[in-house]
């Protein structure tokens, strides 16, 4: 089979679903390929906190009304450390807030929009290729259902995640990356939350975070090596860390049924461009951050939220944006990258090597900065809250 189409969006994630509603406003056909089953796409528990921009964008584009009705908005964060909590109230110090919602309720949202509009979406598309990005027709292949699919196209996206295969099919691309000493394990419990607003804490053992789906669900996650074994981590042993590094004096953390527990390596990653040709890369696909800046899904949507415009000017007769796209979302990509190491190096425990203990009594002398600084609080909400895109 053969289709042609002025886009061919290669991952149907949060990137790639958005993108896709994005040129539905500005009336341009595109076909979506995914890997993987409507059902596993759903099912992929990941983020939860949109920065206010993410919110905006998805009002702006019809998919609010359960955000609205389910989000919760929070207006700020807690910095926990030296058994104090502070209150940085984002709000307060700059009028903007974040929302609570689900990585996988912005996808259901997204999928059921797509389903009501009757987009063409191939879920388990197998051998994925891109051919020709660097000629007019750019196309790509796939096998799906015992049939062979080839799809022509103006341009290519590649919102295929971290593994996908476009990223890969630019060459000689130069990639720029970190690996942290440690990695995140993160549990839902069937537990209403025991705090208002999310706590980041640093304590002598390690980095730990209550965060929250709902009112009825708790997302906690625990600093761990990362090369843990999760069957060493017994219920009874995540709940006794969590009570050990969350706790503070008069509060108490409420308990409830695991319902899923994973293990989250943490790596920053960015490639040298995110433009090839004719073949443009967004989200996850272009650049990694740990979660500690609750950033990644906030980039992907920045990043087609720049990527959708530029490729409707360019269809307009204006191909300036087009170009632009990759400089404007690696200039603010850097910055997020920043912020993310930051926050990461600031709250988690680095017990390698002599300078360890200093190490961490500098981190200790930073958070209590940041909590008496208005200044320093200021430019964390601002980070924390999401940059403007560079439209
Ligand atoms: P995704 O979500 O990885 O989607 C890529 C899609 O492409 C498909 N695919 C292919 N399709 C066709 N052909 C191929 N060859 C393909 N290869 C792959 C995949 O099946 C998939 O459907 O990338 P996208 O859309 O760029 O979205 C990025 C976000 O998913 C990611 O950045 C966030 O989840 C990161 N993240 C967080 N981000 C935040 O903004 N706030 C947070 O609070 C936050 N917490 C987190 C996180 C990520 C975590 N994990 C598990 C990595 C917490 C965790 C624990
Ligand atoms: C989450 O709720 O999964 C979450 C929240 C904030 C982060 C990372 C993950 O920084």
């Amino acid at each position: 089979m053969s289709i042609r189409t002025r886009i061919a969006i290669v991952g149907a994630g949060p990137a790639g679903l958005l993108l896709g509603r994005i040129l539905d406003t500005h009336g341009i056909d595109y076909v979506i390929v995914e890997r993987k089953s409507l059902e596993y796409t759903l099912g992929r528990i990941r983020a939860g906190i949109l920065e206010q921009g993410s919110v905006e964008l998805l009002e702006r584009l019809g998919l609010g009304e359960r955000l609205r009705r389910e989000g919760l908005e929070h207006r700020g964060i807690y910095l926990q450390f030296a058994g104090e909590r502070h209150h940085i109230d984002f709000e307060k110090l700059i009028g903007r807030t974040v929302t609570v919602y689900g990585q996988q309720e912005v996808v259901k949202d997204l999928s059921r929009a797509h389903q009501a509009a009757g987009t063409a979406i191939y879920y388990e598309a197998e051998d994925v290729a891109l051919d020709g990005i660097e000629s007019e027709r750019p196309r790509v292949t796939f096998r799906c259902r015992g049939e062979d699919v080839l799809i022509e196209a103006d341009y290519v996206v590649g919102t295929d995640g971290f593994h996908g295969v476009c990223r890969p099919s630019i060459p000689d691309l130069e990639v720029y990356d970190r690996e942290y000493p440690f990695a995140w394990l993160g549990v839902l419990a069937s537990v209403r939350p025991s705090t208002d607003e999310l706590i980041y804490a640093l304590h002598a053992d390690g980095f730990a975070m209550h965060s929250m789906r709902s009112m009825e669900v708790s997302r906690l996650y625990l600093q761990v090596p990362p090369d843990e074994n999760i069957d060493d981590w017994p219920d009874d042993r995540i709940w006794e860390a969590l009570h050990r590094r969350l706790g503070v004096p008069g509060w108490t953390l409420d308990e409830g049924e695991i319902t899923d527990k994973s293990i989250t390596p943490m790596r920053s990653f960015v490639a040298s461009t995110m433009q090839h040709g004719r073949l443009f890369l967004a989200g996850d696909a272009a650049h990694i951050v740990p979660p500690t800046g609750a950033k990644g899904l906030n980039s992907a949507i920045a990043d087609v939220a720049m990527l959708g415009e530029a490729i409707a000017a360019g269809y307009r007769g204006n191909p300036e944006p087009m170009s632009s796209y990759s400089r404007r979302a690696l200039s603010r990509q850097w910055k997020t990258q920043y912020f993310s190491r930051w926050m990461t190096a600031m709250l988690h425990r680095d017990d390698r090597g002599d300078s360890s203990e200093y190490d961490y009594l500098a981190q200790l002398g930073q958070l209590r900065y940041v909590v008496e600084s208005e200044f320093a609080q200021c430019s964390l909400a601002e980070q924390y809250t999401g940059l403007p895109y560079g439209l």
